[in-house]
C-alpha cells in the first residue's frame, strides 16, 4: 500500500461527543458509513439527520459490517464489550473514555488489542491544544530546570443543580467513580504527558454533595433537568488528591463537578526550578510562563514555538482555535496511525491508546481505594 484510503468508519452513540466524533471524522476525510444510537429507531432518526446511509439496529450489525474503524461514543459501562467484538472483528477503535468501568474491564480490552493488533486509540483530546503540545515541549527542555511540583484543578459546574442529570451518575452506566473518572482522567493523563513523570502513590478524598437525584436519564451531559424520582447519589460530585510521582515529585488536584462558573477549567501548572508554566484549558490560545521576574503570556502561533505546537496549527496565530479542533487533530492522528500500520506515512506524535486508558483506570482504581480506606496507596 502506498497512498491513505478513505476509511469507512461507524459511530456508536448520538450524544454531544457522538456528534464531535462525526463532524472531525468527516473533516479528516472518512466516510461515515452509519450510526448505532440507543435503539434502532433512534438509530433510523440520526442516520436520517447525518444523512448516513446505515442505521444499525445493534452491536452485531456493525461487527459485521465492512467498515475500517468504529468510533465509540456510547455510556462507559458500554465501552469495553463493544470495544472487544470490534477488535475480534478486526475493526481500528477509537473510544471514549473511561476504557472500562473497572481496571479489570481496561485491561482485559488492552490485552484483546495487543492480541488482534488492530489500531486502539482514545481522545485525552487536550493533548492535542497547541499550546498543550508547547507547554510539554518546554517542560522537558533543559532550561525550565528539574519539576519540583505540579498541580492543578479540573472543575465543571454542570451537575450543580440537585435536578441535573445523567446516565454518569449512574454507577452501572458511569461507572463507580464520577468526577474522577470523567474528568479527572484528562487531568492525570495531561500532567503525566506533559512532564514524562507517573503518579507513583496518592491520598484522596471525595465528596457526594448532593446526596439525591433524578434517576439517570439517557441524557450524557450540560443542560439536562428532569422531575423525575430522586435517588440516593453514589458516585463523587468531587475528588482531591495530593500524589507523589516515580520521580519522588510532589502534586495536588482538585476535581469538581459543583464548582459555579466553571464551565470546563482544566488547570495544570509546572514548577521547574528554573521556570513554571500553566496551561489554561479554558484560554487555550495561551500559555502562562513564569521566572523569577513573574509571568508572561505566550501566544499560539503557527511561525514560533514548537514544531508539535506548529503541527496542530490549523489556523493563524490570533484566530482562536479550541476544543473542536482538539478532537479533529485526534481523530486526524488517529486514522494517520491505521495508515502507518499498513505502511503509509508515519504514526503521529503523542497519541493516547488503550494503554493509556489503562493507565487512567489505575490512578482512578487508586483513588478510589485511598478515598475508602484514608490511606496513602501505591498506584502501580
Ligand atoms: C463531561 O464532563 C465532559 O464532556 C467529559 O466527559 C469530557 O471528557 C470532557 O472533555 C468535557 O466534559
Amino acid at each position: 500500500m502506498t497512498s491513505s484510503t478513505r476509511k469507512r468508519v461507524a459511530v456508536l452513540g448520538a450524544g454531544l461527543i457522538g456528534e464531535v466524533h462525526r463532524r472531525a471524522a468527516v473533516l479528516a476525510g472518512a466516510e461515515v458509513v452509519g450510526v448505532l444510537a440507543s435503539t434502532p429507531e433512534r438509530s433510523r432518526e440520526v442516520a436520517a439527520a447525518w444523512g448516513v446511509e446505515r442505521a444499525f439496529a445493534d452491536i452485531d450489525e456493525v461487527a459485521a459490517s465492512d467498515v475500517d474503524a468504529v468510533h465509540i461514543c456510547t455510556p462507559n459501562s458500554s465501552h469495553v464489550p463493544f470495544a472487544v467484538q470490534l477488535m475480534e472483528a478486526g475493526k481500528h477503535v477509537l473510544c471514549e473514555k473511561p476504557l472500562g468501568v473497572s481496571l479489570e474491564d481496561a485491561q482485559h480490552a488492552a490485552e484483546v488489542a495487543e492480541r488482534t493488533g488492530v489500531v486502539t486509540t482514545m481522545p485525552f483530546a487536550y493533548r492535542f491544544h497547541p499550546m498543550a503540545r508547547e507547554l510539554r515541549a518546554r517542560v522537558q527542555s533543559p532550561g525550565f530546570g528539574a519539576v519540583n511540583l505540579v498541580h492543578g484543578t479540573y472543575l465543571q459546574d454542570w451537575l450543580l443543580s440537585p435536578r441535573s442529570t445523567s446516565w454518569r451518575v449512574d454507577p452501572v452506566a458511569g461507572g463507580p467513580s464520577r468526577a474522577f473518572g470523567d474528568i479527572g482522567s484528562h487531568w492525570c493523563d495531561l500532567v503525566e504527558w506533559v512532564t514524562g513523570d507517573r503518579i507513583a502513590s496518592l491520598v484522596a478524598t471525595t465528596s457526594i454533595s448532593v446526596k439525591q437525584r433524578p434517576a439517570a436519564t439517557a441524557a450524557s451531559f450540560t443542560g439536562f433537568e428532569s422531575d423525575g424520582p430522586l435517588v440516593d447519589v453514589t458516585t463523587e460530585d468531587s475528588a482531591l488528591i495530593l500524589f507523589r510521582t516515580a520521580a519522588d515529585v510532589a502534586g495536588s488536584a482538585v476535581i469538581s463537578q459543583l464548582s459555579a462558573g466553571r464551565k470546563n477549567r482544566l488547570w495544570v501548572e509546572v514548577d521547574g526550578m528554573q521556570q513554571s508554566a500553566v496551561f489554561d484549558q479554558e484560554l487555550p490560545e495561551q500559555l502562562l510562563l513564569g521566572d523569577d521576574e513573574g509571568y508572561r503570556t505566550l501566544v499560539r502561533d503557527p511561525n514560533h514555538g514548537s514544531s508539535e505546537q506548529r503541527r496542530l496549527a490549523t489556523l493563524p496565530a490570533g484566530h482562536a482555535q479550541g476544543y473542536a479542533q482538539c478532537f479533529e487533530a485526534y481523530v486526524a492522528d488517529s486514522y494517520a496511525a491505521i495508515d502507518a500500520q499498513a505502511g503509509v506515512g508515519e504514526r503521529p506524535e503523542g497519541l493516547p491508546t488503550f494503554a493509556d486508558g489503562v493507565r487512567a483506570a489505575t490512578i482512578c482504581d487508586a483513588m478510589l481505594r485511598s478515598a475508602a480506606s484514608r490511606a496513602w496507596v501505591d498506584v502501580g
